[in-house]
């Protein structure tokens, strides 16, 4: 039997995540962090797929397959977080438990940060915690799916 599949979403230039920046966003690379949540996934019995886009319409449509394709999703919209309505809409359509990461404290950075309209779907947020904050959101998403 197949395991369930955790999608998990990034949005607009975490493909530079671990080779700039790396006082707000640690040292990890977006493929160090696919990897770890795919070990973490064999542990907990499920599987997980990571994509990423530089593109609104990308992340929308990302989401769009993992309507059919995945039973949860954890997704870091990056600056989309705090802009994107239509990132929210497409988020409405999926039935399974959404999880929200952010790498950094989004709270103690500038205000414009704090507001976001994924969270307005999200079942759980994460933030400040780094790139170990996908692995949380994993542990919590396959919580959410076992209840
Ligand atoms: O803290 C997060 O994960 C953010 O979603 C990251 C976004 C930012 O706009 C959000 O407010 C908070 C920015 C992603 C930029 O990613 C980079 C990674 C490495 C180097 C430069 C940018």
């Amino acid at each position: 039997m197949s395991l369930p599949m955790i999608h998990i979403l990034n949005g607009p230039n975490l493909n530079l995540l671990g080779r700039r920046q790396p006082e707000i966003y640690g040292h990890e690379t977006l493929d160090d962090v696919g990897r770890d949540c795919a070990a973490l996934a064999r542990e907990l019995g499920v599987e997980t797929a990571l994509f990423q886009s530089n593109h609104e319409g990308g992340i929308v449509e990302m989401i769009h397959t993992a309507r059919d394709a995945a039973s949860a999703i954890i997704i870091n919209p990056g600056a989309y977080s705090h802009t994107s309505v239509a990132i929210l809409d497409a988020l409405n359509t999926f039935d399974g438990p959404v999880l929200e990461v952010h790498i950094s404290n989004i709270h103690k950075r500038e205000s414009f940060r704090h507001h976001s309209y994924v969270s307005l779907r999200a079942d759980g947020v994460i933030a400040g915690c780094g790139t170990l904050g996908y692995q949380l959101a994993l542990r919590r998403v396959v919580a959410l799916l076992a209840t």
